[in-house]
């Protein structure tokens, strides 16, 4: 097949999301080899090629046509999309699907020993952030005047440096605000990768090849949280049990050979199937429970 009938995808080269963006897409059933510069993967069984770049250069990679799609973390797109709009350019890409990795939001805090009563403290402060964009629109919206100062990186320090008197920063777990005597106050956005695509028709070939791709991701977005399970259930507590199956819609009830008072029930669970579930199955006479991985799905 020709290169240009190939779907060219920007991935993050190295950092929190390349390698569960990889991850995802092998998952599609796509085989990749990676050129020897290590920047480009050749999608041997699918017409999918990767590019692999710094996570910030993707939305521009979309914007030139360079690629037809792309995962980042929905504050890359975000920001880039603010600053697009207030250059008046177009960002002429959109999300097309939720990824649910990466999860972390952009955060407004401040030294722990600072006073915080609400945002309106914010007016007159200097914030730090990489994220100006995100701040100033924060900011517009609760109309307060803040003096932005913009870093590259380090952003965590800038308080404690006498630069700045609040941070706009990604957090996760919270620990490097911990360790910075930092505390966080407000969310300015919550954030997951996500996958860009270009606004620009695909045209056809390209177009279905993202059809299946989209589809697949689906179905492994949806087999990450399922599991098969399966038990045995007294037949008057089948109401009780089904209740208890967490996520589970129609599960298969089975006759028990010999048994008439037990039944066996195998159902696809398609939240998280946590331990508590299963004491409380137990305690309503489930036994010989089993939960299975699930592989591939379909539906
Ligand atoms: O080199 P390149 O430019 O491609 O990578 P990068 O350094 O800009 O990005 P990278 O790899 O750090 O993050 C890529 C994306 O991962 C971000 O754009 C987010 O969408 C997402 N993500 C998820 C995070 C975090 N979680 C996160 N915790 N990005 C950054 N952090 C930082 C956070 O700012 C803090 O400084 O990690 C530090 C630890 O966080 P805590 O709260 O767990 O302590
Ligand atoms: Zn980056």
């Amino acid at each position: 097949m020709d290169g240009t009938q190939r779907l060219k995808i920007a991935v993050q080269k190295s950092g929190r999301l390349a390698d569960s963006s990889l991850d995802l897409l092998q998952r599609c059933g796509l085989k990749l080899t990676r050129s020897k510069d290590r920047l480009f993967c050749y999608g041997e069984n699918m017409p999918i090629d990767i590019l692999l770049v710094r996570d910030d250069d993707i939305p521009e990679l979309l914007i030139e046509g360079v690629c037809d799609l792309g995962i980042v973390g929905e504050n890359v797109a975000e920001e880039a999309r603010l600053g697009l709009h207030a250059n008046e350019r177009d960002p002429g890409y959109r999300t097309l699907k939720r990824l649910d990795y990466g999860a972390c939001r952009l955060a407004i805090a401040v030294p722990e020993t600072t006073a915080y009563t609400g945002a309106a403290d914010l007016d007159g402060a200097r914030i730090a952030t990489s994220y100006p964009s995100l701040l100033k629109h924060y900011l517009a919206e609760r109309e307060l005047n803040a003096h932005v100062v913009q870093l590259s990186g380090s952003v965590e320090i800038a308080p404690s440096l006498g630069t700045a008197d609040a941070i706009c920063d990604l957090v996760s777990t919270g620990a490097t605000l911990t360790a910075n005597r930092l505390r966080e106050v407000d969310t300015v956005m919550a954030s997951q990768a996500v996958l860009l695509g270009r606004d620009a028709e695909l045209g056809e070939i390209k177009q279905s090849e993202l059809e299946r791709l989209l589809r697949r991701i689906d179905g492994v977005l949806q087999v990450k949280e399922s599991k098969y399970v399966m038990l045995h259930a007294p037949r008057e507590a089948l109401d009780e049990i089904k209740r208890l199956l967490p996520g589970a819609e129609s599960p298969t009830v089975l006759p028990l050979e010999g048994r008439q008072d037990r039944v066996a029930v195998h159902a696809v669970c398609r939240e998280t199937v946590f331990w508590e579930h299963l004491e409380d199955l137990k305690g309503a006479g489930a036994s010989a429970v089993l939960v299975l991985p699930v592989e591939k799905m379909l539906d």
